[in-house]
């Protein structure tokens, strides 16, 4: 069974992982695998993106520490639109240090992420304690994380042999990984989810290392399952338009791809 070939809907019974079952029904249900980057600096603007994208995504991806306002009220109003409109947390942390400190990175500090987010990007680099440490984090809540295996900015150091270490990281912690953030993959896992940054429309770059691609290339062409899509939304001059497009765009190239 290929990844790449397959429903999300058949996916689901490949995995026991509660968060990957829930995430390809909300893919399979809502009909969309669309992942917004939330890159905005408030919370009135998180909220109300939140709010307006809602219905089109799966996912809704965070950088909680560029908000100069956070507060447990931006948590509240972030749980209370994901329950309206069926989407999950993704908080962008990408912990990468010893799993005693990520353990209370994650559960402590300012923002208590382990609280409120369903998923959290995390380096493979430090070896394995990294994922031991979040889980003994955890504390029975249900949770998971996606490894950042290779990255989408130009001379990034993720070499074919980092991904490949990733990927096995992956296998020995499969309770937890729900799946990669990379550019491509040559694993065909049914259970692990390719989430795909650096996606844009109508541009190659931001003159800042970022890389971009279009929703069509990533999902046929690299094998992405969810496509993550920031500025090309948050920026536009209609951003629901915008998210309707990409939304658009990204499911009818994965329902192209299980075709063949
Ligand atoms: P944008 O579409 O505006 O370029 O935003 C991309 C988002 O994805 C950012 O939040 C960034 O942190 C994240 N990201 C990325 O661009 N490339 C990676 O390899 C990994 C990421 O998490």
């Amino acid at each position: 069974m290929d990844r790449k070939n397959c429903s999300f809907e058949s996916r689901i019974t490949t995995t026991n992982h509660p968060l990957t079952r829930k995430l390809f029904e909300i893919m399979a249900n809502k009909k969309t695998n669309l992942c917004v980057a939330a890159d905005v600096t408030t919370t009135e603007e998180l909220v109300s993106l939140a709010d307006k994208v809602g219905p089109h995504i799966c996912l809704l991806k965070t950088h909680i520490d560029i908000l100069t306002n956070f507060s447990q009220d931006t948590i509240d109003k972030l749980r209370d639109l994901a329950a309206k409109h069926n989407f999950l947390l993704f908080e962008d942390r990408k912990f990468g240090d010893i799993g005693s400190t990520v353990a209370n990175q994650y559960s402590g500090g300012a923002y208590k992420i382990v609280e409120w987010a369903d998923l959290v990007t995390v380096h493979g680099l430090p070896g394995d304690g990294v994922i031991k440490g979040l889980v003994s984090a955890i504390n029975g809540r249900t949770r998971g994380c996606v490894l950042v295996s290779q990255m989408s900015s130009s001379g990034a150091l993720t070499s074919e042999e980092y991904v490949e270490n990733c990927s096995k990281m992956a296998e020995n912690h499969t309770y937890f990984v729900v799946g990669f953030v990379s550019q491509s993959s040559k694993s065909g896992d049914p259970r692990f989810i390719l989430f795909t940054p650096g996606v844009r429309l109508g541009k190659t770059g931001d003159g800042l290392g970022q890389q971009y691609v279009t929703p069509r290339s990533a999902i046929l062409e690299r094998g992405a399952d969810i496509i993550i899509v920031g500025r090309g939304i948050t920026q536009a001059s209609d951003p629901v338009a915008a998210a309707k497009e990409y939304r658009e765009e990204a499911f009818d190239a994965y329902q192209e791809r299980i075709k063949h």
